[in-house]
């Protein structure tokens, strides 16, 4: 079923286009979302076959794949960085200032940092995830994107329903393992950066996703 869409990447992951699958090795592969909610949105899939049909709560129970999965998740969380940094890096105000202490004459002592683009990565899972093979979201942090279209697209990754990879192991009685019970997907919605809310106004909201985009690529 449509469920089981991400099994193919796992299974021959070698047949795909590099603008859809990243990368692979023997124990991970790398793809692009088909559909993304952000301007940049990997997901990284374990291949585990004893792993792959688990809930993300229940495999990351044992802590040698934890483990695994967490180091896997540094380098493509290091390889969305660099991309962003392709990307958007010539409009950012901290790269430019970088720039031009480089080119400076004579050169400063210090050179500026330069953006730390990883910053601006969120890497986690769906408390509920809405395909059956355990994939770990590695995106943006901008929710920037045409196919954000829904509500529960938005909350899905700007509420506690999605679980960031370092709150791995969670505890027995963390609130996130009831996400029904907690109505995450139905909140009000909340600017990801200002903080300002939209209460249920979704129209609105994406207008200002919009601004907030703009605004973040200079930063
Ligand atoms: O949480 C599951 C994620 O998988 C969502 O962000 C979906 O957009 C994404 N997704 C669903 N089906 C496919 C597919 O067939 N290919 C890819 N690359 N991503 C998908």
């Amino acid at each position: 079923g449509v469920r089981d869409g991400l099994g193919a990447y796992i299974a021959k992951p070698e047949t795909y286009a590099p603008d859809v699958v990243v990368y692979h090795n023997d124990d991970f592969v790398a793809i692009h979302d088909m559909f993304p909610k952000s301007s940049l949105h990997l997901l990284l899939l374990p291949r585990d076959q004893t792993k792959t049909r688990m809930h993300p709560f229940d495999a990351f129970e044992d802590p040698e794949f934890l483990a695994k999965v967490k180091t896997e998740t540094r380098t493509l969380r290091k390889l969305a960085a660099s991309e962003l940094r392709r990307r958007y890096g010539k409009d950012s105000a901290q790269e430019q200032a970088r720039q031009a202490a480089l080119t400076a004459d004579p050169p400063p002592d210090k050179l500026p940092q330069g953006r730390d683009w990883e910053q601006e990565i969120v890497v986690g899972v769906h408390a509920v995830p809405s395909m059956n093979h355990l994939h770990v979201h590695v995106l943006s942090v901008d929710r920037f994107s045409e196919r954000l279209k829904h509500r529960k697209h938005y909350n899905s990754f700007s509420t506690p329903f999605f679980v960031p990879i370092e709150d791995f192991p969670l505890a027995e009685d963390d609130v996130r393992r009831n996400p029904t019970e907690e109505g995450y997907l139905k909140r009000d919605f909340t600017c990801w950066c200002c903080g300002r809310g939209f209460g249920n106004r979704f129209a609105e909201l994406k207008q200002h996703l919009e601004q907030e985009f703009k605004e973040w690529k200079k930063l």
